[in-house]
């Protein structure tokens, strides 16, 4: 009976260190919403709080690369930026919304 017990004791203590490693073996999603995008700035609106950016892939969001305009959390994020620069930016979907969190430029 005591060596039964043993037994269980030690798979349960293994399954505990396999499930952190599970979680661990996925942290790409996390990873990925921290990353830059890079983009052209196309066209800016500070009034209405756009920004139309040509992007490359956007990883977090799976989105292709492609040109369209997007949601600035402040308009003066923009402040220093003008039409046609490079810029690396930060883009997250909040209430069916496409929002630009961080957009600097590219150097
Ligand atoms: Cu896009």
């Amino acid at each position: 009976m005591r060596a039964v017990a043993h037994l269980l004791i030690r798979m349960a203590l293994a399954g505990a260190v396999l499930l952190p490693v599970a979680t661990q073996a996925q942290p790409k999603p996390a990873v990925a919403a921290t990353e830059m995008s890079t983009g052209e700035v196309q066209k800016i609106d500070k009034s209405a709080k756009k920004v139309t950016l040509k992007h490359g892939e956007i990883k977090n969001l799976n989105m292709a690369p492609m040109t369209m305009g997007y949601d600035l959390r402040t308009p003066a994020m923009v402040d220093k930026l003008k039409v046609g620069d490079q810029v690396r930016f930060r883009v997250v979907l909040e209430g069916g919304k496409y929002i630009v969190t961080e957009i600097v430029l590219a150097k």
